[in-house]
């Protein structure tokens, strides 16, 4: 039995949830809604104490962690290998997921936090804000929702942290400029699968720096990521704050605002 906990299909949780639909591993999906807060209720923290998606129970098991998660889904289920073989092909994919964790995703992730949270907060109180605040068991998470509320971070950080993003656009651009189809080569692996849960909206939202002609073969790479049906099937999970979002948008235009 293998129970996943993960919010829609972005970030941290696509991670996940590309490993688990390109092996074809049947699992039952619990939708934990971060813009509610779920992920702070005491019921969710007696599983992941970080109060964060995502996070897996396996028959009794717990795991959080995104990237530990892939290696051990890859590890025990059956379905295509999503790492090499060898150990030195292991330690090159490993780099990779390691430079998302601790570089292109905190990068991103405070840049489209800093964009995001004061309009998914906006209809609480200031006291019920704090009330959520208050269940937040990570200090520097704590800080981020609290920061980024209110008045967001001075632009010297946000300066540093995209040109993080353009720092890593730019370390993907140069591995794939070879025309190689994957990160490692010929193989698809959870290199690819790290760094496209973090890239995949990019050229939307970094038009000026993802695009055909500044990144030609991030953008083949991209497409040929957005091809494969393990994809689709991820991102066809439910993506209920989108799907909020879009519903207020159009309320807001239905009545002239
Ligand atoms: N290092 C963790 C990070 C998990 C994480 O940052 N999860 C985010 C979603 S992508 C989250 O739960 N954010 C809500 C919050 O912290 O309140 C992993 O890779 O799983």
């Amino acid at each position: 039995m293998l129970d996943v906990y993960h919010a829609e299909p972005g970030a941290n949780s696509l991670k996940v949830l590309l490993a688990l639909k390109e092996k074809g591993v049947p699992f039952q999906s619990h939708y934990v809604a971060l813009n509610k807060f779920e992920q702070h209720e005491e019921w969710f923290k007696k599983i992941n104490p970080n109060g964060q998606v995502p996070v897996i129970v396996h028959d009794g098991k717990v795991i959080n962690e995104s990237t530990v998660i892939n290696e051990y889904l890859d590890a025990v289920f059956e379905g295509p290998a999503l790492r090499p073989a060898d150990e030195y092909g292991k330690a090159m994919m490993r780099i990779w997921t390691k430079f998302v964790d601790e570089y292109f995703c905190p990068s991103l992730s405070y840049l489209a936090w800093n964009r995001m949270i004061k309009g998914l907060v906006a209809d609480l109180t200031p006291e019920e804000f704090e009330a959520k605040l208050a269940r937040i068991p990570l200090k520097e998470q704590q800080d981020k929702w609290r920061i980024t509320a209110r008045e967001g971070y001075p632009q010297e950080r946000l300066d540093e942290w995209y040109r993080q993003v353009v720092i890593s656009v730019g370390r993907l651009e140069k591995a794939l400029s070879d025309g190689r189809p994957y990160l490692l080569g010929e193989q698809f692996t959870l290199a690819d699968i790290s760094c496209f849960s973090m890239a995949h909206p990019m050229p939307p939202f970094y038009t000026d720096l993802v695009n055909d002609e500044k990144t030609p073969h991030m953008m083949n790479w991209h497409r040929r990521m957005m091809a494969r049906e393990g994809t689709k099937a991820a991102l066809a999970m439910p993506n209920k704050m989108r799907d909020e979002m879009l519903a207020k948008q159009a309320a807001a235009q239905k009545a002239g605002v």
